[in-house]
């Protein structure tokens, strides 16, 4: 083990100095907004406000997914909320999510407009609205919620623990990476023993299960989640992977993919989505993977 640090807590932490991590310009230790600003609302009932990172592609996946199948109750407007710059902090923002982090959803079918925060509570609201993705009998419903929030309990490790300490933290740190390392790689164990036995997380249906667990560590295995296929090891999941590639071949889930994203190849991201079209516009405008 490498040298410990010589840092010792003080009897009452203080915020007194930013921590130096990627995202230090953004973290802080109190709540509520920092500023007025109001919400873009747009023509559908459904309005996200999110950013195409994996917490934030489990609802656009959904929403393509809904669409697909038929449902045109699903169409949605996808404004982006740039977390790096703070858009999560506006006045409007926090209205809809107290907690400030993408993906935040504003049904306006309703009198009463919903606000629905945390992806698993998206999710799970989307499925029930339009009774798809989330079985009716009892045995595969349960198990889909089994697997809806072993992924909300277990992703934080993943991301906070292990892609924190390993990707982002100014420094590395042996023991926090070894101890995250070893969640991570029980955790993908944990999938690859259930997903050996069978096609998808609560059965032979694809769910909101799937479209959940599918961003985090199908990313993983997939390598482009925090770079760490080699580090971590990958090819020892081979029902991890056989079951990540069978949802990234879904054109919804390549749709899904786009929406929001501000970073990758040109031609994968749609910064905003307002209208199915706008995927094809997407295409016409692109030319080996450049924007015109
Ligand atoms: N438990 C939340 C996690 C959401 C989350 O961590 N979102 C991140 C982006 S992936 C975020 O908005 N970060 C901004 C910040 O922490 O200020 C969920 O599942 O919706």
């Amino acid at each position: 083990m490498t040298a410990p640090t010589d840092y010792m807590p003080p009897k009452v932490w203080t915020w007194t100095k930013s921590n130096g991590g990627n995202f230090a310009s953004i973290n802080r230790p109190i709540a509520g907004s920092t500023h007025d600003k109001k919400l873009p609302v747009g023509l559908h009932p459904l309005q996200l406000y999110s950013m195409g990172t994996p917490n934030g592609i489990k609802v656009t996946i959904l929403l393509e997914e809904l669409l697909a199948a038929g449902f045109i109750g699903a169409e949605y407007d996808a404004w982006l909320i740039k977390i790096s710059d703070g858009d999560q902090f506006g006045s409007g923002f926090v209205e809809i999510n107290p907690n400030s982090k993408i993906p935040a959803l504003l049904d306006r079918s309703s009198p009463t407009p919903i606000r629905v925060f945390e992806s698993g509570s998206i999710l799970l609201y989307l499925a029930e609205k339009f009774g798809a993705f989330l079985p009716k009998d009892i045995v595969a419903r349960t198990e889909t919620l089994n697997w809806l929030f072993w992924q909300m309990g277990s992703a934080p490790y993943l991301g906070g623990g292990f892609g924190h300490f390993y990707a982002y933290a100014p420094i590395k740190i042996e023991y926090a990476i070894d101890r995250f390392a070893m969640e991570v790689k029980r955790q993908l164990d944990v999938i690859e023993r259930h997903l050996a036995i069978t096609e998808y997380l609560a059965g032979q249906d694809y769910t909101i299960a799937d479209i959940a667990v599918f961003p985090t560590y199908g990313g993983v295995v997939k390598g482009w989640q925090y770079n760490v296929a080699e580090f971590l090891s990958v090819q020892d999941y081979p029902n991890v992977q056989r079951w990540a590639d069978a949802i990234l071949e879904r054109p919804a889930v390549k749709r899904g993919r786009m929406v929001n994203c501000t970073w990758g190849e040109p031609s994968e991201q749609l910064h905003e989505r307002h209208d199915t079209s706008d995927f094809n516009i997407k295409t016409q405008d692109t030319i080996g993977g450049k924007l015109l």
